[in-house]
């Protein structure tokens, strides 16, 4: 029976024919236009980039090959006993684009255990910040420090390696990253919360009951909760900050530390992972001033009228592609209403939901007034005992491994150049329309 390693060379090999003999029969064909407008403005529909491990559609949110969240949350694997799929099997689909079995769910977990190891300097390196420094940069540090480990970065400086090898060794770097992020997460959350008291895994557990396990949560329904979430956060085609970064940065012949690490300071601002930190600051301010409890919907209008009056946006809602309420969004509502349903802080976001969207859609200007993932991941994880909200961006990016590694060794195995580009000034804009 082949290995993962020999399934993805295979399947990679007849991706990169189908890709050549697109390229040679269409390669001239326009798939788009560009107006000056998509220039200014986050190029905004331009398609520019191949991302082979999900799309996204704007009403029916993400499909990862093909799959919606409902379609994987039934046809992935689970855990004994579990109704949420295994990330393991999700990063099979998103790697060889065909729905894993329960043994090939199983196989991943147990390679991902083997590779976990953390070298001590690379706590050595978190232990050197200041306990006041934000989990996410605790995190890049911890993955920067883990470059030593680049199986890729060794080979290439080598001198023995070619372009035929590439994907190779950034199998290997992925595989062994993806191990080993959750040892790395957990021990910032023990450092920075738990006064350093650290939990050694049990790999006796899946990948993400592992990571709920040395975080400390060790409940049946919280390593549902993390199986879900690792699931639903893991991609979102190529475009978005964090994924696009890996793959541009990737594109250099960074190794995978360097390129990972790089998404994952996209991920930390506001506007894209660290939403879910906000949402959640953001709903306590609301509570605090309102003295606590469950407020009214005319409780939540008022406030969020301050916040847009403040010229804040209200975090958790809108997105840049998405035109509908997040799917993820729903599979994190259902998952409540199964083992949370009388949870005061869920029942907020759900006011929420129900106040939020008409008063943006009234601004006129926001074109997707509904929830995005981060409006209600924290209110689960509060539930379970997971109040430290800054670190609530950490868990997204260990989830975001699994897509944005997948994809960079599809980059290296399709042979993707170096990405670059063009830019213009305003003048040329200028020149050019005048020339129209
Ligand atoms: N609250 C208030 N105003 C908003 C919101 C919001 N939630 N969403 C968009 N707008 C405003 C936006 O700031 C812009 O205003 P202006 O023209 O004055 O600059 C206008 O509406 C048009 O923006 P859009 O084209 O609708 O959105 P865009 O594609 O530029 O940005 C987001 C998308 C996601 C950055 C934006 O909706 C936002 O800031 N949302 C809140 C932060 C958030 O939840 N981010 C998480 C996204 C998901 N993730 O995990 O990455
Ligand atoms: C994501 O999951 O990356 C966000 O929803 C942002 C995006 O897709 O642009």
């Amino acid at each position: 029976m082949s290995t993962l390693k020999e399934k993805f060379k295979a399947k990679a090999d007849e991706q990169a024919a189908r890709v050549k003999k697109l390229m040679q029969e269409y390669g001239h064909t326009k798939i788009g236009e560009i107006t000056l407008s998509q220039v200014y403005q986050g190029m905004r529909g331009v398609i520019g980039l191949v991302t082979e491990t999900s799309l996204l559609d704007p009403n029916e949110g993400i499909r990862f090959r093909g799959y919606s969240i409902p379609q994987l949350r039934k046809q992935l694997p689970k855990a004994p006993g579990g109704n949420e799929p295994l990330p393991e099997g999700l990063f099979y689909l998103m790697l060889l684009g065909e729905l894993p079995t329960e043994q090939d769910a199983v196989d991943m977990s147990n390679a991902w255990g083997r590779r976990s190891h953390v070298p001590n300097h690379v706590f050595d390196a978190i232990d050197a910040l200041p306990l006041s420094t934000h989990p996410m940069t605790m995190f890049t540090v911890g993955i920067m420090a883990m470059q030593t480990e680049s199986r890729f970065a060794k080979a290439y400086a080598s001198g023995k390696i070619g372009k035929a090898d590439y994907w190779d060794y950034t199998f290997e770097d992925a595989m062994n990253l993806i191990a080993r992020l959750p040892r790395i997460a957990a021990y910032i959350y023990r450092r920075k919360y738990k006064g350093g008291d650290n939990i050694q895994p049990d790999h006796s557990l899946d990948w993400a009951a592992n990571f709920a396990h040395m975080l400390g949560y060790d409940d049946e329904s919280f390593y549902e909760l993390m199986r879900l979430y690792m699931t639903i956060h893991a991609d979102h085609e190529g475009g978005n900050v964090s994924a696009h970064t890996v793959h541009l940065v990737g594109s250099a012949l960074s190794d995978p530390y360097l390129a990972f690490s790089a998404g994952m300071n996209g991920l930390a601002g506001p506007l894209h992972g660290l939403a879910n930190q906000e949402v959640i600051k953001w709903i306590k301010n609301m509570q605090q001033e309102l003295g606590g409890g469950l407020p009214s919907k005319e409780q939540i209008a008022a406030f969020v009228h301050r916040t847009l009056s403040e010229g804040k946006v209200i975090p958790g809602y809108g997105h840049a592609v998405l035109r509908q309420t997040d799917p993820r969004f729903l599979a994190q509502m259902d998952f409540a209403k199964k083992h949370l349903p009388d949870d005061e802080l869920v029942n907020l976001v759900w006011r929420i939901y129900e106040v939020v969207p008409p008063i943006l859609q009234e601004l006129g200007k926001v074109k997707n007034p509904w929830p995005n993932v981060d409006a209600h991941s924290g209110a689960l994880l509060e539930h379970y005992g997971l109040v430290e909200y800054e670190f609530y961006t950490v868990l997204f990016g260990v989830s975001r491994s699994l897509g944005v590694l997948a994809s960079l060794c599809w980059d290296r195995a399709l042979g993707l150049p170096i990405e670059r580009p063009k830019s213009v000034t305003t003048e040329w804009l200028e020149q050019f329309v005048k020339g129209q």
